[in-house]
């Protein structure tokens, strides 16, 4: 089977093999590729004036399911583990340390809603949906080809959830998470990170020493810093990259090789320094520019960030999990044991503003902020549907942003397609009110 997402890139490998070894459906998973390329053309290689560095994300996004999957399928054949994880809160230098890969689960697209229903009340978000949705109708060959799955106890929907998940995977392991940024909230995470070190090393057969630590953190900074850069280039005016592109970017940033990742993002900012330079951008100067806030848009949910851009504004920011709320921090590289390199990630993470936390006013003034460096507008504060921890947390963003006379337009959503029309005449007006 062949999957052609660009002209440039064909899927060269036959993988329907590997994924039958695994217990992907394969009808299922054919359903899922083909929607999914047919959403990558529609929304992303449909794009004017991309940066010609986007060429590696659209490989890798067309190879998502096969040539990445194949690596860690080599990796396993060579000893290495793979542990599967729904959180920024899962730290990815542990696994490393410890001989593991980690990767983000799929959960941003809708699958096998019936049969979710029959576990799950209705009324429960897109995103738990639609990881339960996966595992369901077996299309996610990462979550098929993970030595452990981590579920985290975040939001209430998310650990209730994960009882029922136990039943589905018999590889989950539970990671609990403080609610509360006290010092008693950092002991609790810390010994849930201590907890997850021992878990991963007796997974792996391999003990993390302070060198293998280090090298860990030193390469995960080292990504999160490409971040960092692509992400200063985005407050040029005019933007040199859609905010479609760099929420790409900030998607694979879960899925790829680190140091290729890492690679890739600098040869992308390399091009867009150039472009700023030369005053070149995705739009026009004085294009109204907008800050996304809220709840996390795993692949392949491009759906707010191409009406946004398709309406004529252009994102400048993501204040989220797959953006800047959960690439903000780097860990402190100066500890020389083991134990100072764990305070130091408990202490990087523990600075992560998820609406779980309360009270959270650290993520307001984090809003704030970013709509200052980035020289955005107006805010479009995104909720999905039923997601208690951000959609409560809505009202007092607009309002600390109303204080300082910045638009901020609140919307709820899911996955579905079928409120385009009314979430397209919400955010027009919006765009319109922005000009
Ligand atoms: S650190 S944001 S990745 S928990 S949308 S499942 S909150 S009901 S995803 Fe998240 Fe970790 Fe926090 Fe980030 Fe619950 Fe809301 Fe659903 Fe959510």
């Amino acid at each position: 089977m062949k999957i052609i997402f660009n002209r440039r890139y064909v899927m060269s490998e036959d993988y329907r093999a590997m994924w039958q070894d695994l217990g992907v459906d394969l009808e299922g998973h054919d359903a899922l590729l083909a929607v999914l390329g047919d959403a990558y053309r529609d929304i992303y290689l449909a794009q004017k004036n991309r940066p010609e560095a986007m060429a590696y994300f659209d490989f890798v996004m067309s190879e998502v399911h096969g040539l990445r999957i194949k690596e860690l399928m080599d990796e396993k054949r060579e000893g290495r583990k793979i542990i599967g994880s729904y959180c920024v809160f899962v730290p990815e230098e542990i696994a490393l340390a410890a001989n593991a890969t980690l990767v983000g689960l799929c959960s941003g697209a809708d699958f096998a809603m019936e049969e979710v229903e029959r576990l799950l009340p209705r009324n429960t978000c897109a995103l738990i949906k639609s990881s339960f949705g996966f595992k369901l109708a077996k299309v996610c060959p990462y979550l098929e080809s993970a030595d452990m799955v981590v579920g985290e106890n975040t939001c209430d929907g998310k650990k209730k959830a994960y009882e029922t998940l136990g039943g589905l995977v018999d590889n989950l392991y539970i990671m609990d998470l403080p609610q509360v940024k006290s010092a008693q909230g950092r002991e609790l995470l810390k010994a849930e990170y201590l907890r997850f070190k021992d878990a991963v090393e007796v997974l792996t057969g391999v003990k993390i020493t302070a060198e293998s630590l280090r090298d860990a953190i030193v390469l995960v900074n080292k990504k999160r810093a490409a971040m960092h850069r692509l992400l200063a280039l985005r407050k040029a005016d005019p933007a040199p990259i859609s905010g479609l592109d760099s929420l790409l970017a900030n998607q694979i940033f879960f899925y790829d090789n680190p140091q290729r990742f890492t690679e890739s993002v600098h040869l992308l900012c390399d091009e867009l320094e150039k472009r700023v330079a030369e005053k070149r951008g995705v739009s026009a100067p004085r294009t109204p520019r907008i800050l996304i806030s809220g709840c996390p848009q795993a692949v392949p949910n491009w759906k707010l960030p191409m009406i946004i851009e398709g309406l004529g504004a252009v994102i400048v920011g993501e204040e989220s999990c797959v953006g800047e709320r959960g690439t903000r921090n780097l860990t402190d590289e100066s500890g020389e044991s083991v134990a100072e390199m764990m305070d130091a990630i408990v202490d990087r993470y523990f600075a992560v503003d998820c609406a779980i936390f309360t009270p959270n006013g650290e993520r307001r003034d984090h809003i704030r902020e970013m709509v200052e460096s980035y020289g955005a507008d107006g805010v479009i504060h995104y909720g999905l549907q039923f997601c208690q921890p951000y959609l409560m947390e809505a009202v007092p963003v607009e309002n600390s942003l109303e204080e300082v006379g910045i638009p901020c337009l609140r919307l709820e959503t899911d996955y579905s397609m079928e409120d385009m029309g009314q979430l397209k005449t919400r955010v027009e007006a919006f765009v319109e009110q922005l000009r």
